[in-house]
């Protein structure tokens, strides 16, 4: 069968077929792409109502790409005192806003409860809203840091309160760009088996890839090609998520510029080779807005949400620091031909606009 054969039968895609779809003009890609979406979504384009909070950048970690912790070029540490994210989540859940998305560094210096206690004090005060917060290498961190398995951490994590695993930490999981760009960093395996576990608890995740670094196309094929696998086996991945690398402020010089081109193939991309993942998510923080518009018609059919405060993209340049007017994502979306769907955060459609 041919490459094309297999596109118009839905054939499950190989490595090698992955690796010759970077090779399709884009059009031709974006045909198939948005065959897809469309089968499954029409013209909906899902959102949420969401604020994001980063709670501190002290980090044990040293991540080649990160601008965000506090570094020689960052010497700015902080860490959010409880009362302040309460505070801020008062306002927020006022104004509509139904999941907080909690991502922040591996500090050494707070321990495990200040981490547990804060997800705690917000299922108390705000039992409605949705906690996703900690990614798979703040799990590894807390393991590694106070000597419990991840289940143990994982266990932690529900009795405290957090409903869902935000994707991030999952980088590139081939172990050579890995080893350049995040050494010391979650690896891969335990990446994906933290995620594995937390599915088997009966709990939902996302899952992240970063791109237009150091890394290949075959390096990007074979991240989907593992979340695929993984996916097989529990079903409990939401969203894929290409976060389009920003590379100011930071310590991972990129000489090459990722082309337009190559970000909306590698959306589309990730539609095909996807078939058991759900959601494509065009994360407009990192690649623009106008982009993330475009990217409706190559296999996104996920924009996140009104983010508020952004502080991780933000701090390597991208223009997300304030995140997004609700009125203006709608205008946006529905002037681009689309039909904006607020979604909770397990993709329950909660308003078609
Ligand atoms: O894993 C860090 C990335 C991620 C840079 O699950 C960078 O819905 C681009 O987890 N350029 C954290 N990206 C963000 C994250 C996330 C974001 C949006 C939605 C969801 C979700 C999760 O931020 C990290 C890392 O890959 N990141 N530095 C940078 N210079």
């Amino acid at each position: 069968m041919t490459l094309i054969e297999k596109l118009e039968a839905g054939t499950r895609l190989s490595y090698e077929d992955g690796l010759a779809l970077y090779e399709l003009d884009l059009f031709t890609l974006g045909k198939y792409a948005d065959a897809k979406r469309q089968s499954l979504y029409g013209k909906k384009s899902f959102f949420n109502i969401n604020r994001h909070i980063n709670p501190t950048n002290i980090c044990k970690d040293i991540c080649k790409f990160c601008a965000f912790s506090a570094n020689r070029k960052n010497p700015n540490p902080y860490t959010m005192a409880h009362d302040e994210i309460l505070a801020i989540l008062q306002d927020a859940t006022s104004r509509g806003i139904k999941e907080v998305h909690i991502v922040s560094a591996h500090n050494p210096q707070t321990g495990l409860q200040w981490y547990l206690d804060i997800f705690k004090k917000i299922k108390e005060q705000f039992p409605l809203l949705h906690v996703k917060a900690l990614t798979a290498a703040e799990v590894n961190f807390l393991a590694q840091e106070y000597h419990f398995s991840y289940e143990e951490i994982l266990k932690k994590m529900i009795e405290n309160g957090v409903d869902s695993m935000p994707g991030g930490g999952a980088e590139i999981f081939d172990e050579g760009v890995r080893d350049y760009i995040c050494k010391g960093k979650v690896s891969s395996s335990d990446w994906l088996k933290i995620h594995q576990y937390w599915h088997k608890l009966g709990r939902q995740s996302n899952a992240t890839m970063l791109f237009g670094h150091i890394e290949e196309p075959a390096h990007r094929i074979d991240h989907m090609l593992r979340l695929r696998d993984l996916q097989d086996k529990t079903g409990g991945f939401n969203a894929f998520i290409p976060l389009v690398y920003q590379r100011e402020n930071n310590y991972l010089k990129v000489d090459k510029f990722l082309s337009s081109n190559e970000i909306l193939k590698t959306y589309a991309i990730a539609r095909l080779m996807l078939d058991n993942i759900a959601h494509i998510k065009a994360y407009w923080a990192t690649s623009t807005i106008n982009l993330a518009l475009v990217a409706q018609e190559f296999g996104a059919d996920d924009l996140d949400g009104t983010i508020e405060k952004e502080a991780i993209q933000s701090a390597a340049g991208a223009k997300s620091a304030s995140g997004m007017e609700l009125k203006d994502f709608l205008d946006l979306i529905q002037t681009s031909g689309f039909i904006p769907v607020e979604r909770d955060s397990l993709y329950n459609e909660l308003r078609v606009y």
